[in-house]
């Protein structure tokens, strides 16, 4: 099914109609009114592209370093929570659908599954992306975890001070582990194949943090009652010193903190509101962008995440200073519509939209694109 899909909005569509409203909703929605999550979509609009005429383009290649190894395109998996809930092969599904492609997966701290079950499914490069919460014997073990697993860098998320106020959550009596009343019953029996897989594989909790067992409580309030909401710059500095490989700031969205994250000595920042899913109202993170790759010149790489549906919008960021995307959603909606070969669709659409992209403006190779290649309204 997933095979038919020819764009990212198709795989969205997919999505929607094969798993239960508030498991796409959880996915799909974001804070408040949503302003910023479809300010990250329009935003990509108001970035124009001035094609390079009589340029041949009969190779395009991809390829790209991401902290000094080669990947076969400039998209990276980012990090989701509860992916599992979108289908029950969540993590290890992208993590393989990645290394297909020739690129790296990031694990969440709030994955379905766990570090060791993606390393076991998947040689690929993989990350490991940390909230610090308040309990930091527990922030030690997944960070010694990490490290065991061969997970290569540590990816800082830096925007869940606080929960987000999810309002497509709330009124979906969205909660971890679900709550199974009448509604959701009639919702899983509306969606056979979904219930199937969670029937055989309930992932009902992030699969790192000891939560099996615990009350059922929104997503919201057990993020408040784990993350810690006191961390701040000597935190990145602690973290900085005690993790060997390289360290990435996720969440990134001014130009001052960018250049203090490259003082506080991080390899990369992700340039990221969250794809609109905490502080709604925030600029989008494409325009954000041209400010920071100004502050940060090659003092360090930087990755783009929010709002990646189209090739076009990955010209776009890398254009404008990015050295890679990071896809959330695209990603998401290629697990719920079908698991594996849903999250290889994802990959696939955007690698011939960007091949196509590419050509048409003239640059055959990613790595070439510069400021001259667009202008911003
Ligand atoms: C409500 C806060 O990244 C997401 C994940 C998990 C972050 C914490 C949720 O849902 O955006």
């Amino acid at each position: 099914r997933a095979a038919r899909c020819r764009t990212i909005a198709e795989l969205r569509a997919l999505a929607k109609r094969s798993v239960p409203k508030p498991i796409f909703d959880y996915a799909d929605g974001a804070a408040w009114d949503e302003v910023t999550a479809r300010r990250n979509l329009a935003a990509f609009e108001d970035v124009t592209l001035h094609p390079k005429a009589l340029t041949d383009v009969s190779a395009v290649d991809l390829r790209t370093t991401i902290l000094g190894g080669e990947v076969a395109l400039p998209i990276i998996a980012a990090p989701t929570g509860l992916t599992g809930l979108q289908h029950p092969d969540g993590e290890v599904a992208i993590a393989r659908a990645a290394h297909r492609a020739g690129t790296i997966t990031t694990v969440s701290t709030m994955a379905s599954c766990t570090l060791e079950e993606v390393a076991e499914a998947s040689a690929g490069r993989r990350w490991f992306q940390l909230y610090v919460m308040s309990d930091r014997g527990l922030v030690d073990e997944l960070l010694a975890r990490a490290t065991d697993n061969g997970y290569e860098a540590l990816v800082l998320t830096v925007d869940v001070q606080v929960a987000g106020v999810r309002e497509r959550d709330v009124r979906n009596g969205f909660s971890v582990p679900p709550r199974i009343s009448l509604r959701t019953l009639a919702q899983g029996v509306a969606h056979p194949r979904w219930s199937a897989g969670f029937v055989a594989n309930p992932r009902m909790v992030p699969a790192n943090l000891g939560w099996e067992g615990s009350a059922s409580a929104t997503l919201a309030a057990s993020v408040n009652k784990a993350f810690d909401p006191t961390v701040t710059w000597d935190d990145l500095a602690d973290l900085r010193s005690r993790w060997k490989g390289p360290v990435i700031v996720k969440g990134v969205m001014r130009a001052d903190d960018a250049q203090r994250c490259v003082e506080h000595g991080a390899d990369a920042l992700v340039v990221s509101n969250h794809g609109g899913r905490q502080l709604d109202g925030a600029a989008a993170s494409i325009e954000a962008l041209p400010a920071i790759a100004d502050a940060v010149g090659d003092r360090a790489e930087l990755y783009l995440d929010s709002g990646i549906r189209r090739g076009t919008d990955i010209v776009k960021a890398l254009a404008l200073g990015a050295r890679a995307v990071m896809i959330g959603r695209a990603l998401m909606y290629g697990i719920g519509a079908a698991g594996e070969a849903g999250a290889r669709r994802a990959f696939g659409i955007l690698d011939a939209e960007l091949r196509v992209a590419l050509a048409l403006a003239g640059y055959p190779r990613a790595a070439d694109l510069g400021m001259d290649a667009v202008s911003v309204r």
